[in-house]
C-alpha cells in the first residue's frame, strides 16, 4: 500500500503543473508516494503535460474529468482514488510550497489525524495579499468559526494546503458545495486529532485565479448546511419574536402604562425565543449547561444585542437618518451579535 497520496485538482495550469511535479519529486524521493492530478479537461493541455511526466514518474496519475468541473468535486474525486495511508491535498500554482508535505506527513505519523498547513499560526502568513483579500479571508474564517463548533479549534480551517490519515474518512460521505473541502472534513468527522503547522502563502507562480464571487456565494452556502442552517432557524424564531413582542405590547398596554408593558412583552419575547432556540435551534447542544444557566446566559446574550439595536437606533436617527430604515439597521446588527452569542456562549 502507497503511504502518500498527493491529490491535486488542475484547471488551466499548464504553465504550473510541470515544476509541481518536479518540486514534488525532489521533495518526496524518500517517501512512498503517489500522486493524482484531477483535471477538468482544461484546454491548455494541463493534463496532456502532468501524462507526459508521468511516463517518467511512474507514480502520477492523471484523471481527466470531461464534461464535468468544479474545485470541489474535483478533490473528492481525487481522494476516492487515492490509496495511500494519508492524503495531502494541494494547489497546482505553488502557492502551497511541497517542501512542507514531509513535515506534515511527520506529524501525522505522530499520531496526528489532521494536519492543517496554516497562514494564522505563528510563523504563517498570507504573503503580500491586499487588505481586501485579508479582510475576506478573515471573515468567512470569522463566520466557519461561529457557526460550526468543531471548526473552533483551527486558526485556518479554509487551507487548501492539508494531510489526513485517509481512515478517519470512513464512513464518512463528503459532498461539498464549495472548494474548502477541510471545514466539512472537520464538521463531519469526530473527534479527529488536528495540528497546524506554519507556512507562508506564496503567490501564484504562473497563471490566472479561477475563484470569484461566485466562489464565495457557494461557501456561504456549504457553512450553512454544515451548520444545520441554525442561522435561519434562529432568525425565524427571532421574528416569531418580534410578533410576540408586538402583539403583548398592543393588548398590554390598554390596561398598563407602557413603560411597563413595554417591559413585560420584551421580556416575554425574550423567554419565548429562548424555549424555542433551546428545543429546537440549537436542541443538539442543550447538554453541557443546566436550563437556568443557559436562561441566564441568554438574557445577558440578547441584552447586548438589544443594546446594540437600541443604540444604533438612536445614533442613526441622530445623524438624520429616517427611523424605520435606522431600525432595520439596529435590527440586522443586533441579530448578528444575538446569533453569534448564542452560538458561542450560551450554547457554545
Ligand atoms: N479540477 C479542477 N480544478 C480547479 C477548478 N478550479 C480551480 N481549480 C484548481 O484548484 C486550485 C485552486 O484554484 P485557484 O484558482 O488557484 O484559487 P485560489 O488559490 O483561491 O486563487 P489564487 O490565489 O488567485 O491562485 C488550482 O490548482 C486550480 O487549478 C476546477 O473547476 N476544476
Ligand atoms: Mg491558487
Amino acid at each position: 500500500m502507497v503511504k502518500l497520496s498527493v491529490v491535486i485538482p488542475t484547471y488551466m495550469e499548464a504553465e504550473n503543473v510541470g515544476l509541481l511535479l518536479i518540486r514534488l519529486r525532489d521533495t518526496l524521493e524518500s517517501i512512498d508516494h503517489e500522486v493524482i492530478i484531477v483535471d477538468d479537461d482544461s484546454p491548455d493541455g494541463t493534463a496532456d503535460i502532468a501524462e507526459e511526466y508521468g511516463k517518467w514518474y511512474k507514480n502520477v496519475k492523471v484523471v481527466r474529468r470531461v464534461g464535468v468541473k468544479g474545485l470541489a468535486s474535483a478533490i473528492v474525486e481525487g481522494v476516492s482514488k487515492a490509496y495511500g495511508s494519508y492524503i495531502v491535498v494541494m494547489d497546482a500554482d505553488m502557492q502551497h510550497p511541497p517542501e512542507l508535505i514531509p513535515s506534515m506527513l511527520a506529524k501525522a505519523e505522530d499520531g496526528y489525524d489532521i494536519v492543517v498547513a496554516s497562514r494564522y499560526v505563528r510563523g504563517g502568513s498570507v504573503g503580500g495579499w491586499s487588505i481586501a483579500r485579508r479582510m475576506i479571508s478573515l471573515t468567512a474564517t470569522l463566520m466557519a468559526r461561529i457557526a460550526i463548533p468543531r471548526v473552533r479549534k483551527l486558526r485556518d480551517p479554509l487551507s487548501g494546503f492539508f494531510l489526513f490519515r485517509r481512515s478517519i474518512l470512513e464512513g464518512v460521505n463528503l459532498e461539498p458545495r464549495s472548494c474548502k473541502i477541510l471545514v466539512e472534513i472537520i464538521a463531519k468527522t469526530r473527534d479527529a486529532k488536528i495540528y497546524e503547522l506554519p507556512y507562508r502563502f506564496q503567490p501564484r507562480y504562473r497563471g490566472e485565479s479561477k475563484l470569484g464571487l461566485v466562489e464565495w456565494a457557494r461557501y456561504i452556502g456549504h457553512i450553512l448546511r454544515l451548520s444545520g442552517y441554525r442561522m435561519f432557524k434562529f432568525a425565524f424564531i427571532g421574528v416569531i419574536g418580534i410578533i410576540v413582542n408586538l402583539s403583548m405590547l398592543v393588548l398590554l398596554v390598554r390596561y398598563l402604562p407602557v413603560w411597563i408593558s413595554g417591559l413585560i412583552a420584551i421580556e416575554a419575547s425574550i423567554l419565548a425565543n429562548f424555549v424555542a432556540n433551546d428545543l429546537w435551534t440549537f436542541n443538539s447542544r442543550r447538554s453541557r449547561h443546566s436550563m437556568a444557566t443557559r436562561m441566564i446566559k441568554y438574557h445577558g446574550a440578547v441584552a447586548i444585542g438589544a443594546t446594540i439595536n437600541y443604540s444604533i437606533l438612536l445614533g442613526l436617527t441622530y445623524i438624520g437618518i429616517d427611523p424605520v430604515t435606522a431600525s432595520i439597521v439596529g435590527i440586522l446588527l443586533g441579530f448578528v451579535a444575538n446569533y453569534t452569542l448564542s452560538e458561542t456562549v450560551v450554547w457554545g
